[in-house]
């Protein structure tokens, strides 16, 4: 019985430390995130806002409407996460918001992600799996493009590089921060 009593005690005790340990932990993990330095994207990189309006400019697709084509055997894309995100964060490509881009199959698909939104993060993955889109999207990339972590805190917007070969059919683009694509942080992808 008092061997019992003690062993409660003494479970009682790890958890609270164990709680304590885990209390600090996240602490820790807001810490490292709000100074920016939660960092697994190596594939971004800075650029000034004359770096930007370069790379802009190299996208060579036509827009009509919601559309963008891409007709060449070499598509440059340029998708931009602008600011400001009112009233919901959205990808940009040749000033349409959230575009159905289309694609040759085979070509070859060069894209550059530009975050704007220096010290919030994005992320830019594509898939077969149509909308809606829950909160939480489990996403099975056909292209990983961005993970999850916020891109560094450096006064500069981040861009990555991606480049895909696309076969011909449907897909999506969206951005997997919870809620994001809920909220219609996505665009179609038809490949012909
Ligand atoms: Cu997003």
């Amino acid at each position: 019985m008092i061997g019992n009593c003690a062993g409660g005690r003494r479970a009682g005790r790890v958890r609270a430390l164990w709680g304590s340990v885990l209390g600090v932990g996240a602490l820790f993990q807001v810490g490292i995130a709000s100074a920016g330095l939660l960092v697994r994207t190596s594939a971004f990189k800075g650029a000034t806002s004359s770096q930007v309006r370069a790379m802009l400019a190299r996208d060579n697709g036509t827009a009509h409407g919601t559309i963008v084509s891409y007709h060449g055997s070499v598509a440059r894309v340029v998708v931009v996460v602008p600011q400001p995100e009112f009233p919901f964060p959205r990808f940009e490509v040749q000033h349409v918001d959230n575009p159905t881009l289309e694609f040759r199959a085979g070509a070859t698909v060069k894209f550059t992600f530009i975050d704007r939104v220096m010290g919030f993060s994005h992320s830019f993955q594509i898939t077969r799996k149509a909308p809606p889109f829950p909160m939480f999207p489990k996403i099975q990339p056909v292209l990983a493009g961005t993970d999850l972590s916020p891109p560094p805190r450096s006064g500069k917007s981040m861009y990555a590089k991606f480049t895909w070969h696309p076969a011909a059919g449907h897909y999506y683009y969206l951005c997997a921060i919870p809620g994001h694509a809920h909220m219609g942080m996505f665009g179609a992808i038809i490949v012909k």
